[in-house]
């Protein structure tokens, strides 16, 4: 595989041990270059190969409904790495109790883990590097072009990451090699997992329902895409705004839990027969905006917050601080759909109920939030607390820059100056009844 999917993020002395692959972002099985990685090593080593799962039950927030929905897909992990010869384990705790108890009692030889660009992943890593001795890798298993390849710095926007990734494509958009089911593997090294058990004895929110509209891991994954490759695509550059109609490709639960990767979508995306410009703007959703949240959030550790911003937006939104705002809303009036506009209610309304938000749709429900809180800071702290509890893909680069888009005009231009928005894109209902009939949408999540 390429070596420029692969860092070595600590040397180690070199020995012989069973080779251990940490998952966290991609829980697949297929299509998964971490996975590959950890089994050429394996089998160069002529090691056992062993999969570890580690579950934090305070991940960021996360409620029974992502909770339930991940635990699911790793059961279908463990059921395709059996069917490899491959170990898996799964461990509870903070990872950088866990990783090196478990590399010293399995006496490991050397460690791999997939690439994530978030904050708390980069502080599991940097302590359990400093905990253990053995040479640590971390392969990027979730972008085609792998974010520490393709640009060094924060990049500006779209127009200035889409040309180093499309010239970097032809290098990294090949096709995967197929995993040999392994020859050697330790004797089982935990009980049976009790999934069910497991679930309901995590210290979580339960308070937000589990969503029913969409099956978790792998296969369904598989099946959903070529559901949307079949009935929807050729569509999609025309209805993917328009929040009553179907046509999102309602993938990104699945790639956000790593249970497809946007690899393989565009892989199968070449050898389909669909329109030019459709293909071109799907794989500006799938490669460009996704690279460009990773982009952003890796090297811009204040993502989450308004210091995260610009320069421009900054000095624009101060300088509105002090505008009146018609209304403004606490996080509960905003949590439940309590304010004046039926229209954004109806948005919460099915965040609340689906998980999904729809990609347009989200944009708007940003915008107001802004617009009705009575600080920036706020606003954004409330739009990522929703974003996360609500939506199936909370917790995502791609979520953090959508709402720092939205609220701080990163990675966008500025616009006509106004009260409270100052020059950051103004959104209003005016622009969702140009684009959909906004009283179906009302009357649908009332
Ligand atoms: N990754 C882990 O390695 N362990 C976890 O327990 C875990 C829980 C979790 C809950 C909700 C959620 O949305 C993500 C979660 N992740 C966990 C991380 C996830 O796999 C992704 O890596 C990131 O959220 C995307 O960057």
């Amino acid at each position: 595989m390429n070596p420029n999917r692969i860092r070595l993020i600590k040397d180690g002395e070199k020995k012989s041990g069973p080779v251990i692959y940490w998952m966290s972002r991609d829980q697949r099985v297929n299509d998964n270059w971490a996975l590959i990685f950890a089994h050429e090593l394996a089998i160069k080593n002529s090691q056992p190969l062993i999969v570890v799962f580690n579950l934090v039950e305070n991940f960021l927030g996360a409620t029974i409904r992502q909770y339930g929905f991940m635990l699911k897909g790793l059961q279908e992990v463990e059921e395709n790495l059996v069917r490899l010869n491959i170990n898996f384990v799964f461990l509870i705790g903070e990872p950088d109790k866990t990783i090196p108890k478990f590399i010293k009692e399995t006496e490991a030889g050397f460690l791999v883990t997939d690439f994530d660009p978030l904050k708390i992943k980069r502080d599991w890593k940097e302590k359990v590097k400093s905990k253990i001795k053995i040479p640590f890798y971390e392969v990027d298993a979730h972008n085609i072009v792998p974010c520490f390849y393709v640009s060094k710095k924060e990049e500006y926007g779209a127009y200035t990451i889409r040309p180093k990734i499309h010239k970097a494509l032809p290098e990294f958009l090949d096709e995967f090699p197929k995993l040999k089911v392994m020859k050697n593997s330790l004797p089982k090294l935990n009980a049976k997992i009790d999934w069910i058990g497991l679930l309901k004895n995590l210290k979580i929110d339960f308070s937000v329902k589990e969503v029913e509209w969409i099956a978790p891991g792998e296969s369904a994954a598989a099946e959903a895409f070529n559901n949307f490759l079949s009935k929807k695509i050729f569509k999609y550059d025309i209805e993917r705004n328009d929040p009553t109609k179907s046509f999102q490709s309602n993938l990104s639960p699945y790639l956000h839990f790593g249970h497809l990767s946007a690899q393989r979508i565009a892989l199968a995306l070449e050898q389909f027969e669909i329109p030019h410009n459709v293909k071109e703007s799907f794989l500006e959703e799938l490669i460009v905006r996704r690279e460009l949240a990773d982009n952003f959030c890796y090297y811009n550790s204040n993502y989450d917050s308004f210091d995260g911003f610009q320069g421009w937006a900054k000095k624009t939104l101060n300088e509105h601080r002090k505008d009146v705002r018609e209304f403004v809303y606490s996080l509960e009036e905003f949590e439940n759909a309590n304010t004046h506009e039926d229209l954004w209610n109806a948005a919460q309304n099915e965040l609340i109920k689906t998980g999904k938000l729809h990609g347009y749709m989200r944009m708007y429900w940003a915008k107001k939030i802004l617009e009705w809180s009575e600080s920036p800071e706020e606003a954004l702290r409330i739009a990522i607390y929703l974003n996360d509890k609500y939506e199936l893909d909370g917790r995502d680069p791609n979520g953090y820059t959508g709402c720092a888009w939205a609220i701080g005009g990163v990675h966008d231009r500025a616009w006509k100056e106004r009260p409270v928005f100052g020059k950051i894109r103004y959104m209003n209902r005016n622009g969702c009844k140009r684009k959909f009939d906004i009283d179906f949408y009302i009357r649908k999540f009332q």
